[in-house]
């Protein structure tokens, strides 16, 4: 039976790690099964969170130090959270989000190595017990993912990191699979895009009872 409750689904990965082009298929398995959807993204969502994002990733002449940068992240995402994921979501509307906190975790704890009960006290803050329903995590070996993001022209302030800082944010999303086996599935994403949707389109029709799009 085909699952109706409006679902909240963010997708993750490095950089490259190819979440995009993975959300527009999702989108497409969505149209396809007359599931009526959001597209949003964080840092953003909202045009005042947007503006947060351009504070964030633009390159400028004083860069936000570690905590403000995490603050500003939680500060887009209580904006985007009370003015567009969750009045979706009342409406049953599902939600199809590039990026959510584990990104928090696995960029400002991970990369950046803020402490993690910092981000779990601000995720409590702004969030409450409210989590997504199902996290998608793209795991991509980070030279491949920096290589096909790189192919798209000039890196945003945080694209501009080292390698070691990308090591970082993988390894911490893996930490985050492997404990979260309910809430988050982990898609091997090196093969290329069509093998990776037919990967996703099997657990996510597993998962709801969705019909899968040919391949
Ligand atoms: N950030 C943070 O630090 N803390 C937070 O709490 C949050 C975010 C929420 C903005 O993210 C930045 O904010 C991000 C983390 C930080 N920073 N960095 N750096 P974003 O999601 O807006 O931007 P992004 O992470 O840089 O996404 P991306 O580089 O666009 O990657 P992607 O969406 O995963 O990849 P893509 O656009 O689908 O694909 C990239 C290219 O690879 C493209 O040419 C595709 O055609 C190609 N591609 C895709 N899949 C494949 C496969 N399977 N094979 C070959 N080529 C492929």
């Amino acid at each position: 039976m085909t699952h109706r409750k409006a679902q909240f689904i963010t997708l993750e990965g490095v950089e490259g790690a190819g979440k995009s082009t993975q959300k527009e298929a999702l989108c497409r398995l969505l149209e396809a099964n007359n599931i009526a959807y959001i597209e949003t993204r964080e840092p953003g969502g909202t045009p005042y969170a947007e503006s947060i994002r351009e504070l964030l990733l633009n390159h400028s002449d004083e860069a936000p130090c570690a905590k403000t940068e995490l603050l500003l992240m939680f500060a887009a995402r209580s904006q985007h959270l009370e003015h567009t994921i969750l009045p979706a979501l009342l409406k049953g509307l599902w939600v199809v989000c590039d990026r959510f906190t584990d990104a928090t975790y696995a960029y400002q704890g991970g990369g950046r190595e803020l402490p993690m009960d910092w981000i779990k006290t601000l995720e409590t803050l702004v969030q409450g017990d409210y989590r997504p329903d199902l996290t998608l995590v793209f795991d991509v070996p980070v030279d491949i993912g920096l290589a096909r993001a790189g192919r798209r022209g000039a890196l945003d302030r945080i694209e501009s990191e080292d390698i070691a800082f990308f090591e970082r944010v993988r390894t911490t999303y893996q930490q985050i699979a492997a404990r979260d086996t309910e809430r988050v599935l982990m898609l091997e994403a090196t093969a290329d895009a069509d093998h990776v949707t037919q990967a996703m389109y099997q657990m996510l029709s597993a998962r709801w009872g969705l019909s899968c799009l040919p391949g």
